[in-house]
């Protein structure tokens, strides 16, 4: 018998990788999709007539529905990805945020303890619980949550580390670093250059509009990113974990770099919120608007996955450039 794995967050991008990945191992996958009066299913739709893919109704902020999917699915792995994961959304909708990121996951401790399950739990937690804490940031440096997003997963790695250590369940905790794809959501930083680069190329639109192009970021793959949650849950104790590349590049970079793919090169002209990026015609094609500014920025994030590299193994494969030709090609 296969082993059953629930996943939170089936319908996002990591869950999408992560149940590929699941199904290829031959594991029996569960997910949770919310009711929406529109699909959004799309990310895992290829995956519906699978034999061993099963996805029930369900929100994480709805404890007894937890409870009562968990009791009738018994899994032995459940993966926590459901999350309001935007960091700039966060600051308007503090309050749901918190109860999705940070709350929700007492549903699904409790129900494991209470119905006695020998389950294993993943928590995605994430580089933004570091904030502006010195770089490079590993296992030790302090957490210091500048959004409603990051204090949310804060507070849920904390419960699962409490969990762990009052009731002995397998409690694993994986901060991970910003990791793209294809399956991006539209509206995170990567996912729009790409998206705006081809459309301008393709006359489709004229401009480029983002925020803070100083800010600086650990860029990975989500493939590689999911198979490290995998192997952090079959390590043979529950820790905390850091996946990350070690590499960092600024949206100013990314940029550049996405262009430059389209044989387009930018040539960035004045600072801060007055900065554009030109054609070498002089036409401008980026400009920051002061709108994509977060109330608090998180402002260089770099991670040490020194541990995952020494106990798990765990190694990106794809490279930044493999991830940008990736996104674009799609
Ligand atoms: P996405 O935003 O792509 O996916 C989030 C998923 O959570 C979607 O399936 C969404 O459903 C679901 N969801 C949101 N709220 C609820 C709820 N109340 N009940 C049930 N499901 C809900 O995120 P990613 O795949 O990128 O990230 C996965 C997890 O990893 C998240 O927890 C994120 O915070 C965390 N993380 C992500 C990183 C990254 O760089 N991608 C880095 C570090 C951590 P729907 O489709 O209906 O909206
Ligand atoms: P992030 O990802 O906040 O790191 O959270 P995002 O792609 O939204 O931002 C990355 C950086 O780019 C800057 N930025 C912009 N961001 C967006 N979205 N839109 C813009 O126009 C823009 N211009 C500049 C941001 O200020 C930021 O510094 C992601 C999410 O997946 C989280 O769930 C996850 O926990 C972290 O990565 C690690």
């Amino acid at each position: 018998m296969g082993k059953i794995a629930l996943i939170t967050g089936i319908t996002g991008q990591d869950g999408a990788y992560l149940s590929e990945l699941l199904l290829r191992k031959g594991y029996e996958v569960h997910g949770i999709k919310r009711r929406s009066s529109s699909l959004n299913t799309q990310r895992v739709d290829r995956l519906y007539d699978h034999p061993s893919f099963k996805l029930h109704y369900g929100d994480v902020t709805d404890a007894i529905n937890m409870h009562q999917l968990i009791a009738k699915i018994l899994p032995d792995e459940i993966y926590n990805l459901a999350a309001q994961s935007h960091v700039a959304v966060s600051f308007e909708m503090p309050l749901y945020t918190v109860n999705a990121d940070g709350t929700a996951i007492l549903g699904i401790l409790e129900a494991v303890r209470l119905l006695g399950l020998d389950c294993k739990i993943y928590q995605a937690g994430t580089s933004e619980m570091f904030g502006n804490a010195p770089a490079p940031q590993n296992l030790s440096t302090p957490f210091m949550p500048c959004s409603p997003y990051a204090c949310a997963k804060v507070m849920a790695h904390h419960l699962m580390i409490t969990y762990r250590q009052a009731y002995d369940m397998h409690c694993v905790n994986g901060i991970l670093f910003n990791h793209e794809s294809p399956l991006r959501g539209e509206t995170f930083v990567t996912r729009k250059i790409v998206d705006a680069a081809k459309a301008i190329y393709n006359g489709k639109q004229n401009i480029l509009k983002l925020g803070n192009l100083n800010a600086s970021r650990d860029w990975g793959h989500a493939r590689d990113y999911v198979r490290g949650m995998w192997e952090m849950m079959q390590y043979q104790t529950p820790e905390d974990w850091i996946l990350a590349t070690g590499q960092v590049c600024t949206v100013r970079e990314f940029t550049t770099k996405v262009f430059a793919k389209l044989d387009i090169k930018l040539n960035w002209v004045g600072t801060g919120r007055g900065e554009v990026g030109m054609d070498n015609s002089g036409r401008i094609l980026v400009r920051v608007d002061e709108r994509y500014y977060r109330p608090n920025e998180v402002e260089y994030l770099q991670g040490d996955p020194i541990k995952a590299y020494e106990l798990l193994g765990w190694e990106p494969q794809f490279t930044l450039d493999d991830l940008i030709n990736d996104m674009m090609d799609a």
